[in-house]
This record gives structure tokens, C-alpha cells and sequence, in this order.
């Protein structure tokens, strides 16, 4: 058999139905041999990048694998931002890459490259990358592809990159003559009885107990079962922001996100709290802030995580560590508290909703207010993708997200350009319509993906807020370059395209909208690709942020004292 032709059918059998990728000479096996295959589709996108970002958000909605391929030098090195992304984001994704003929390689000669397009794509992708093997033995690809799957699935998720000179592609094997991969049995998952009963007693001890969600959650699937714990131990959630819908909006138990330009409420509730637990999230410093004994102050904290690196990375010293799937620890706590077991923190969950009720809306201006009033039109049953911004962050605060809507970001890596390219790949994970928030300067990163938008007449909705600018960047220099926005800013350099031209060049519908009554009126039918420009003023900002204190509920602009101390003595 063909080892190309392999490879298929082992994506094949892992339960990959789409990739994503863009063509060279020694990456024409790979494509070829997917060609050969019905029940797999390989897609063209426009730039390895957008590739790459499909197979990211493709992994993130379905939470399985992902899979992206380029041709080796230049095809291969443009994958590289989404391979960042699907490492810092824990996504689980394969890079096929191709490479010249092993006999063509420099191997260990002094220069610095032999073959065309040559480009060392092993050592390059190894920080970023779980694990990246160039396989110069045919004989070794059932194996490799076997290890392969495992570290971007198994423990904390991540990408793997396997790189594929063009004569090893072409071999011939006898598969019943390949060796397997053999992962030494570990068990990730330690013994959790007690620890668990040790969370329950510890629970029981505690007045203002709160959960913390990260992505983790999202990743693993375990949406609707986090919702079921919640409910049984009755205490308030907040979120990390690529968490955010990880429960509905509209959820009682649902006190908003977390960190830097989280919910003031959020913050507050955190704050106030005697005991954390955290459930799959990394706590980074966007949540925690740089001075991670001061976050929670009075808080205990119990974290749940599969990565011993992650735990090992404290926020206060005497936290409780549990490493384990939580996959697995879920569904084991919940065996131990029933409806019955569980204490009455139904006056802890007055207060946060009075801490709730007390603030939101408080820095809502009219840019906000739109994407709150956007989200209420956009039907359950979607998915959302934001680009990295001033959007997406407006996205986080003000989308009203639903019970079966999922939202992805690049959260760690902050790609400005993964919106819409994650959003083609979210479409073929779930086959269900895409809203793609961007930035007038993010949608620039991929654009070229219209044109994939448009070829395959994909029901994407693709929102650029525009606010002519770098709005981000230019709230940046405001607020530490005395206003001198250079290159963010009309007057400075930076220019976004008439974007009615933009979609007509790609022959896209495109709408405009400047009000909360436009928008109501907006009809998207979730059939055909829609580009919606809702125009803003330049000089939006992105409030609130984190102030100086210390304290995440400090943030800024600073709220008066007298409701600070209000909201504190709660
Ligand atoms: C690839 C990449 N380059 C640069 C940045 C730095 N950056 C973060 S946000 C931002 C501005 C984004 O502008 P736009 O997309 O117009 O969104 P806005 O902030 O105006 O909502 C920049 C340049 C980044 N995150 N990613």
C-alpha cells in the first residue's frame, strides 16, 4: 500500500471527514491519495495560515481532531501561526508538511539548504508542537501516526506536526509488516475518592464557594455536564474568557467572565469568595494578574487539571491540586453530591446577583449595547468566532450566548486573522451556520478566505466592526503614548478597504448597519454568506480593564468608592 494512501485511511478511521490545506509539489501524494476517498474531503483554502486555522476551529467545535496540510519551505512555515494557536489553545490538530526526497536533505552539511524549498520544519515547530517527527523510515508510519494521534489528543491536547519527504510518501509498504506505537499504558488519571471527598468536605466548610470554568471544559465536551454540577451544588460560575459561553447567559448560576476586561461582576463575586474551584482552566496572568497572591486574597483554591505544568504554576501557595482529566473527575464528583448532599448558598447567591444586577451595563456604550442587541437576533443552534481585538472582547462581554451556541477564539496566541478561516472549519464540524466577528483590521489578516466563503457558498455570517482603526493598538497608545497613535489610525497610516467594494470583488451579499433598528431588521437566513458591516465611531475604547491595585475587582476606569465599598461589604 501506498503510504499516503495509508495515512487517509488511518484520519479515515480516527473520524476525520474534512481537512484543510493548499497544494505544493511534495504535498501532491498526500492530496492525491485524499482524492481516493469518499468519506474524507479535502478543502483548498487560500493561504496555509487560513489552513491552519480551519483545522483549529474544525477541532474546537467538534472537539476531536483536527488536520492541516502544506507543501514544505514557504507552505509549510505559513502554518506556523496556527500551530502556535492550537498549542497555547490545547487543539488538537495534525500538520502534514511536506518535504523534499530524504536523499535530498542537507542532513548535517554546512549550508543552508540543499534541496529547493527545503526548510527544517521539525525543529522549528518544536516548541510549539507536543510532539514533531520527520519520518525518513516508511516503515515507521503506522507507528508515527499512532503517536502522533495520541499526543494531540491524550492529556492536555495539542498539535503535532509530521513532516513527509516526498519519496517516503510514494513508498510501498506491507502493512501487516508495520509496528504499532506503544504508549506504555500510563494511566493519567490517579486515584480520586478521596480528593473528591475531601472537595465535598472542604465545600461544606466554606460560605462563598464558587466555580471557575476555562476552554478546558469546552474542549473536553463536558459542557452540559459542568451545567449539571453547578446546579447540584448550587453556586454562582464565573468563566475565563474563551469560556464564556460555556454556559447560557441567561443561566442563573452564570456570573460572567473573568480577568483583565472580564465582567466587573465577574471580578467582584471572585473577589468576595472563600473558595475557588477551577475546572480546566490555566489560570494566566490575562486572569489572574502578574500578582497571583493577591488574586482572591481570602480564597482557598482547589484546581482541577490534567497538566502537571499548569498546576505547578500557582497562584497562591497553599492551593489543592487534583491532576486529572476532567473528563473523568466530573463525572466522578458529581457522583458524590446529590441534590440532597449539598449545602444551602442560596444567601452567597443573593448577594452575587445583587453584585450582578449592581453592575452590569456599567461601561455599556453604544457599540456595546449593538452586540448585545446583535446577539438576541442570531438563532440558537450557530456557532461564534472572534478574531483578536477590541471586538472580540466587546464580543465576550455583550453576547448573549445561548444553550447550543459555541464560541471560539485564539485565545492564548491572540491571532489576529483566525476568525473567519476558523470559522470556515467550525462549518464543517457541525454542518451548522457560522457568525465570524472581526475587526476592520483582523478580517485583513485572511481575507482571502472570502474567496472560500464564496466557492463553496458556505452559510457564514461575516460581521467586520469596523472602527477604522487598530482600535486595540490605538487604546494602547491613548493610554501609555500620550495619543500618539501611529500606524493605528486613519490619519497615521493604517487604512481599512470600502468593505460594500470587498464583498461585491467576491460577490458576497453585504449589509450595513448603524443602529440597534438596523440591526433588528437585519434578516440573516443562515443559508447564504452574508458580509455585515456595522460602522463605529475611531475613537471606541475597551473598558474595563485591569487597574493597578492588584485586586481583579479593581478595574478600570475605577468605579467610585462609595459603590466599591457597597459592592465589598455585600
Ligand atoms: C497577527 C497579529 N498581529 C498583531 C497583533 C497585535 N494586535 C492585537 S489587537 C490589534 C488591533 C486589531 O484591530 P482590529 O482588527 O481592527 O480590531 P479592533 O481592536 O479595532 O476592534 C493588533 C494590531 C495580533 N494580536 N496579531
Amino acid at each position: 500500500m501506498k503510504i499516503t494512501d495509508f495515512i487517509v485511511e488511518f484520519l479515515i478511521s480516527k473520524g476525520v471527514a474534512d481537512v484543510f490545506g493548499y497544494p505544493g509539489g511534495v504535498i501532491c501524494h498526500f492530496i492525491d491519495s485524499l482524492s481516493k476517498y469518499d468519506t474524507i474531503k479535502q478543502h483548498l483554502t487560500y493561504h496555509e495560515q487560513g489552513a491552519a486555522f480551519a483545522a483549529c476551529g474544525y477541532a474546537q467545535e467538534r472537539c476531536s481532531l483536527g488536520v492541516a496540510y502544506a507543501t514544505s519551505g514557504p507552505g509549510a512555515t505559513n502554518l506556523i501561526t496556527g500551530i502556535a494557536n492550537a498549542f497555547y489553545d490545547s487543539i488538537p490538530v495534525i500538520f502534514f508538511t511536506g518535504q523534499v526526497d530524504t536523499y535530498g536533505l542537507k542532513g548535517s552539511m554546512d549550508i543552508r539548504q540543499r534541496g529547493f524549498q527545503e526548510t527544517d520544519m521539525v525543529s522549528i515547530s518544536s516548541s510549539i508542537t507536543k510532539y514533531s517527527v520527520r519520518i525518513d523510515e516508511p516503515n515507521d508510519i503506522k507507528k508515527e501516526l499512532e503517536k502522533a494521534y495520541y499526543y494531540a489528543t491524550e492529556g492536555n491536547p495539542g498539535p503535532v506536526l509530521i513532516d513527509l519527504p516526498a519519496d517516503v510518501q510514494r513508498a510501498e509498504i506491507n502493512v501487516n509488516a508495520l509496528e504499532d506505537f506503544d504508549n506504555g499504558n500510563s494511566t493519567l488519571c490517579e486515584p480520586l475518592d478521596d480528593a473528591i471527598r475531601t472537595i465535598v468536605d472542604t465545600i461544606r466548610k466554606y460560605q462563598r464557594p464558587c466555580l471557575l470554568i476555562g476552554n478546558g471544559v469546552k474542549q473536553s465536551g463536558i459542557r452540559d455536564k459542568v451545567r449539571i454540577l453547578v446546579e447540584r451544588l448550587g453556586i454562582p460560575a464565573v468563566f475565563s474568557m474563551p469560556a464564556v459561553d460555556a454556559l447560557p447567559y441567561n443561566y442563573e448560576y452564570n456570573f460572567g467572565f473573568i480577568g483583565a476586561n472580564g465582567h466587573r461582576y465577574a471580578n467582584f463575586v471572585l473577589g468576595k469568595c472563600d473558595l475557588i474551584i477551577v475546572i480546566g482552566s490555566r489560570m494566566d496572568l490575562k486572569q489572574v494578574g502578574n500578582d497571583r497572591e493577591r488574586f482572591a486574597p481570602q480564597a482557598m483554591i482547589i484546581r482541577v487539571d490534567i497538566d502537571r505544568g499548569n498546576l505547578g504554576y500557582k497562584v497562591h501557595k497553599n492551593e489543592m491540586a487534583i491532576r486529572d482529566d476532567i473528563r473523568h473527575f466530573v463525572p466522578e464528583f458529581l457522583k458524590h453530591i446529590d441534590n440532597t448532599s449539598s449545602v444551602d448558598f442560596s444567601g452567597w447567591m443573593k448577594v452575587c446577583k445583587s453584585i450582578k444586577k449592581r453592575l452590569e451595563g456599567y461601561d455599556d456604550e453604544k457599540y456595546t449595547k449593538l452586540i448585545a442587541d446583535f446577539s438576541e437576533i442570531i438563532k440558537d443552534d450557530v456557532v461564534i468566532t472572534a478574531d483578536v481585538g477590541q471586538s472580540e472582547v466587546w464580543v465576550s462581554q455583550n453576547f448573549r450566548f445561548k444553550r447550543n451556541q459555541s464560541f471560539h477564539i485564539s485565545g492564548g496566541h491572540g491571532a489576529m486573522g483566525y476568525s473567519l478561516p476558523a470559522a470556515i472549519g467550525s462549518y464543517y464540524a457541525s454542518g451548522k451556520p457560522v457568525v465570524s466577528f472581526n475587526g476592520d483590521g483582523g478580517i485583513q489578516m485572511n481575507i482571502q478566505e472570502l474567496q472560500f466563503v464564496a466557492r463553496e457558498y458556505i452559510p457564514i455570517c461575516i460581521v467586520v466592526i469596523n472602527n477604522h482603526s487598530l482600535g486595540m493598538i490605538r487604546g494602547f497608545q491613548e493610554a501609555n503614548f500620550k495619543k500618539n497613535y501611529q500606524q493605528t489610525t486613519q490619519d497615521t497610516g493604517y487604512l481599512a478597504p470600502d468593505f460594500s467594494k470587498l464583498a461585491a470583488a467576491y460577490d458576497i451579499t453585504y449589509k450595513k448597519v448603524r443602529s440597534v433598528d438596523e440591526i433588528r431588521e437585519l434578516e440573516i437566513n443562515y443559508i447564504d454568506p452574508v458580509i455585515v458591516e456595522i460602522e463605529i465611531q475611531e475613537d471606541t475604547i475597551l473598558n474595563p480593564n485591569f487597574g493597578q491595585t492588584g485586586e481583579i475587582q479593581n478595574q478600570r476606569p475605577y468605579l467610585p468608592q462609595d459603590i466599591y465599598e457597597e459592592i465589598m461589604h455585600l
